[in-house]
């Protein structure tokens, strides 16, 4: 049985909730699944997730999080090798025009199948869309190193996911559900 790692993230920006963890900790109907939220801060957010990698030994691993003003459910294609915070982290970290990897590339592509996630959240029903931006706050900044350390033959990589305004936590967690099926080969 495949083990499966999926993250979201702690509230940020003054706000009460973050839809990505509410989302994930809801998930159901996935064997070998492990949860876990993330801290909203540049550098330590990559440890725990590390960590967790190393824990678990995980077959796949989806990191997820709040993309305020999307109305869909949006696999991320690309992480790029920047760090531009419009905002402070919840550390106070607001790293401006910051290269994450100096020897790194300027960019990786996710391992998941982005197109036929989307297709199938919005078979669905579920608003889906292939994203070809993560920004450059903290989530471009996990997806970025993930993809970057993660072990040969773990698939990885990244999924924007609405506010609960504009989707509900349980349509949500029903597409991430969708996505970690789909990534499974299932
Ligand atoms: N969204 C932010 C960081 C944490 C989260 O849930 C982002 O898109 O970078």
């Amino acid at each position: 049985m495949p083990t499966v790692l999926l993250t979201g993230f702690e509230p940020f920006d003054g706000a009460a909730s973050n839809s990505s963890w509410e989302a994930v900790r809801r998930v159901t109907g996935v064997e070998g699944l492990v949860t876990a939220e993330l801290p909203v801060e540049f550098g330590r957010a990559s440890e725990v997730l590390a960590g967790l990698i190393a824990e678990h030994s995980p077959d796949l691993v989806i990191a997820t999080g709040l993309a305020d003003g999307r109305t869909a459910i949006t696999p991320e294609r690309v992480a790029i090798n920047l760090e531009d915070a419009r905002i402070p982290d919840n550390a106070g970290a607001q790293p401006r025009e910051r290269t994450i990897d100096p020897d790194g590339p300027a960019a990786y592509l996710s391992g998941l199948p982005v197109r036929a996630i989307a297709d199938a959240i919005t078979a669905a029903g579920i608003p889906a869309q292939v994203s070809l931006s993560a920004g450059a706050f903290v989530c471009n900044s996990v997806m970025y190193r993930l993809l970057g350390s993660v072990p040969e033959g773990v698939v990885a990589g990244f999924i924007h996911v609405p506010s609960a305004d504009d989707l509900s936590v349980d349509e949500i967690a029903t597409g991430l559900a969708i996505a970690v099926r789909v990534s499974l080969g299932a």
